[in-house]
């Protein structure tokens, strides 16, 4: 990649743009070199308006150029799908990856009850994340109309096909499941003790828990179709800047280098028993 390189960032709402409180449609995030930024913003383009949710009425599309020596590199997540066979044994998966990761059970099921009757105060989806107390479930995003959105993260080319290699066997070289994976990377990275979340598409049914003890946990099931989905992140209030923390998530342009171990379908119990070998990469300090 050469010294230059953009973010190429998209949002799509309905009704009325996301800053009127328009419904969020569709979002997307690539860092990509400038022979490749046309390309990207056609993609993006076509990918806001064949959204499942319907077609957006206001397509924002940002382009930044970065420096690519000030980007920090970091390792993805470990990737393995957990066993569950019904949106009932989903629930318990997560549930016990989540209490395994240090949240507490009752925050637990409030952020489930979130995912499910929509995480902004009109009960419908957000453009971004839910940030929560792991212990006491206090909500700690600064506008809940509207979440925190992760944003300026993508792979590098070498680790991109690096990731299709691995996932390809598994039949999951798919942009969902390498966009979500670098997300949760980031979002754990950036000081986030763990993470569920559920697709705000009614057809997109897999979900996936993240943490820093079990790395990034497909779950089958994990979306009903009466879900509205979304994320939460989970913090211990007391180990973070919320504001330093926030800021990383938004703004800080991040890089994966580096693919962790990519596993198939494991059963929960062996799954909780085997002892994570990803080590967390260096955080910033900023
Ligand atoms: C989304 O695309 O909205 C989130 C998808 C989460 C699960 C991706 C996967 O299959 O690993
Ligand atoms: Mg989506």
């Amino acid at each position: 990649m050469e010294e230059a390189v953009y973010s190429v960032r998209m949002r799509a709402a309905r009704g009325t743009p996301h800053e009127k409180g328009g419904q969020h449609i569709s979002g997307a995030e690539r860092i990509v070199s400038s022979q490749q930024v046309a390309s990207t913003v056609q993609q993006m383009l076509s990918r806001a308006k064949n959204h499942a949710l319907g077609e957006p009425d206001f397509i924002n599309i940002s382009i930044e150029r970065l420096e690519f020596s000030k980007i920090k590199q970091i390792a993805a997540l470990p990737l393995v799908t957990v066993k569950a066979s019904d949106h009932g044994q989903a629930l318990y998966c997560a549930r016990q990856l989540l209490l395994a990761s240090g949240v507490q059970g009752q925050v637990i099921e409030e952020a489930i009850r979130l995912l499910a009757r929509g995480p902004s105060p009109g009960g419908r989806n957000m453009r971004g994340a839910v940030i929560m107390d792991a212990q006491s479930g206090r909500r700690l995003e600064p506008d809940p109309w509207r979440g925190v959105r992760v944003s300026r993260m993508d792979y590098t080319p070498q680790a991109a096909k690096e990731l299709s290699r691995l996932l390809e066997p598994l039949g999951l070289d798919h942009f969902r499941v390498k966009e979500a994976l670098a997300l949760a990377s980031k979002v754990i990275w950036a000081g986030t003790l763990a993470e569920i979340c559920c697709s705000d598409d009614p057809h997109y049914t897999i979900g996936y828990v993240s943490s820093r003890r079990l790395g990034y946990v497909r779950i089958p099931y994990l979306k009903h179709h009466s879900f509205k989905g979304g994320r939460v992140f989970f913090v211990h209030l007391q180990e973070v800047n919320l504001t330093e923390y926030i800021a990383r998530l938004q703004e800080e342009p991040v890089l994966i280098a580096q693919i962790s171990a990519v596993q198939g379908v494991k059963d929960l119990t062996s799954l909780l028993e085997e002892k994570c070998q990803w080590t967390m990469p260096e955080r910033a300090t900023s």
